[in-house]
């Protein structure tokens, strides 16, 4: 056998006996693992199946008979009567789940997607308004290291002391700088934001285009426990596939406005926004779309759209605060004083004394996964910031409920009552062993709970 394969067997072992606290992992129903491991991988498709009649009838693409006659080719290659059907259903299912006149299911990534939508409205050197790195924001809002930041002027908004956007600054900046795009989105932020008052914000913008990045809450919104930025006014929603909507990993594109045929080029303008998306990741930024992973993102969408996940939704949101009341009681200090989705920050710093990574890797020796990151008020770099972020979609996919993140809680609080005061070499000695300890603990609560799909 392969070596891949034994470690794919110790990945499987480590998933099963540990629990997943990064809050942009979950775990993948069998279906969704087994459309994404399908044959589908051996088929080229480059292009997209017909969007004509889109207009008149959106439910065209589920039904096989208007299906057939306006069927388009808009492909590059033969052999596409399956695939084109699977694109779209997974693009019909997402327009429902989130209420758009048009998704593009083929990023393959969340970084693909975004920068997808900054390529099919923006040129070199124009702005964009996005939240700062420090501040919660993602790596593809501006972070200098990225391409986007070479091509693109970005300016941040940040957050105001509760932790919430900082809604001033952004009006003040958007007024200033006129941004051809204004981005809502974050990969560290535990409040709701007001899509209705950046909205009203961006009418002070002429020719704006309203962006959401809602790669962490996608399964929120889809759930309906979380505001849609689609139904606020704004054009553009971007998200990955794998975090609280628990699909394969993979981006997905939703927007709002006219659908036509990619083929020819539109005016540019607002209305032709998802004509110009499609256009700008095929062929603008993406080859071959993985097909395989567009299967998967259409059963995850199916299953988005039961009523379980609303169910499945709710209960990520009551653990998340669960988990943050019973990580107070034990003397954690929390960014924003709580939260208000399924993602907690922890000042670790100012807790207990010790930085992000040396609380990650002592969490990593007992089987409690989750990521050190920077706060809005560190100034050093990401390798050593003084938070830790946390997040409950994963461990509610497992079935743990409001008590076990009690329990949670206080294995964390243990796990910093060996580390406070030692060094983090000590992980490898003493410290080591008392963790083993709590490793047992942990690994017998997660097998009560078995991972789906494995
Ligand atoms: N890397 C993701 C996260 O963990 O938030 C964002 O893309």
């Amino acid at each position: 056998m392969d070596q891949v394969f034994k470690l794919i067997d110790k990945e499987k072992q480590r998933q099963r006996e540990g629990l997943e606290l990064i809050p942009s992992e979950n775990y993948v129903s069998k279906e969704v693992l087994t459309a994404a491991g399908s044959i589908l991988t051996n088929k080229y498709s480059e292009g997209y199946p017909s969007f004509k009649g889109i207009g008149e009838n959106k439910e065209f693409w589920t039904d096989e008979k208007i299906a057939k006659e306006k069927l388009g080719n808009y492909r590059y290659y033969g052999g596409q009567e399956n695939v084109d059907r699977i694109e779209r259903l997974a693009i019909s299912r997402a327009c429902k789940l989130f209420h758009a006149d048009h998704a593009n299911v083929q990023p393959h990534s969340g970084a693909n997607a975004n920068e997808a939508v900054y390529w099919a409205w923006c040129r070199p050197g124009d702005t964009i308004l996005a939240m700062s790195l420090p501040a919660g924001g993602h790596l593809t809002h501006g972070a200098p290291v990225t391409r986007s930041a070479h091509i693109y002027k970005f300016v941040g908004y940040g957050v105001d002391e509760s932790g919430d956007i900082d809604y001033k600054e952004l009006e003040r900046i958007a007024i200033e700088e006129q941004p051809k795009i204004i981005l809502i989105g974050f990969s560290a932020f535990m409040k709701v934001p007001d899509f209705k008052r950046v909205a009203s914000i961006a009418k002070k913008v002429p020719g704006c285009l309203l962006m959401a990045d809602m790669a962490h809450v996608a399964g929120l919104i889809a759930g309906g426990v979380h505001p849609n930025p689609l139904d606020y006014g704004f054009h553009v929603m971007t998200t990955t596939t794998h975090k609280t909507l628990r699909g394969p990993r993979g981006g997905l594109i939703l927007s709002k406005g006219n659908v036509a045929s990619p083929l020819k080029k539109p005016e540019h303008c607002l209305e032709n926004i998802p004509i110009l998306i499609d256009r700008a990741v095929f062929p603008g930024t993406q080859g071959g779309p993985l097909e395989h992973i567009v299967a998967a993102k259409a059963v995850a969408f199916g299953e988005a759209l039961k009523p379980e996940f609303e169910d499945y939704a709710k209960r990520i949101v009551k653990n998340a605060k669960a988990l943050a009341k019973a990580l107070q009681k034990e003397g954690f200090i929390l960014q924003g004083g709580g939260t208000e989705n399924h993602l907690i920050l922890i000042n670790i710093k100012e807790s207990f004394g010790i930085d992000g990574k040396f609380f990650e890797r002592a969490l990593d020796r007992v089987g409690l996964n989750l990521n050190a990151n920077a706060l809005p008020t560190d100034k050093g770099g990401a390798f050593r910031p003084s938070g830790v972020r946390l997040g409950t979609p994963a461990i509610t996919t497992r079935g743990l409920n409001e008590k076990d993140m009690e329990i949670i809680a206080h294995l964390m609080r243990r796990v910093i009552d060996i580390c406070v005061g030692l060094g983090e070499e000590s992980l490898l000695g003493d410290a080591g062993d008392e963790l083993a300890n709590i490793k047992n603990e942990v690994k017998e609560l997660a097998l009560k709970h078995p991972v789906p799909g494995i």
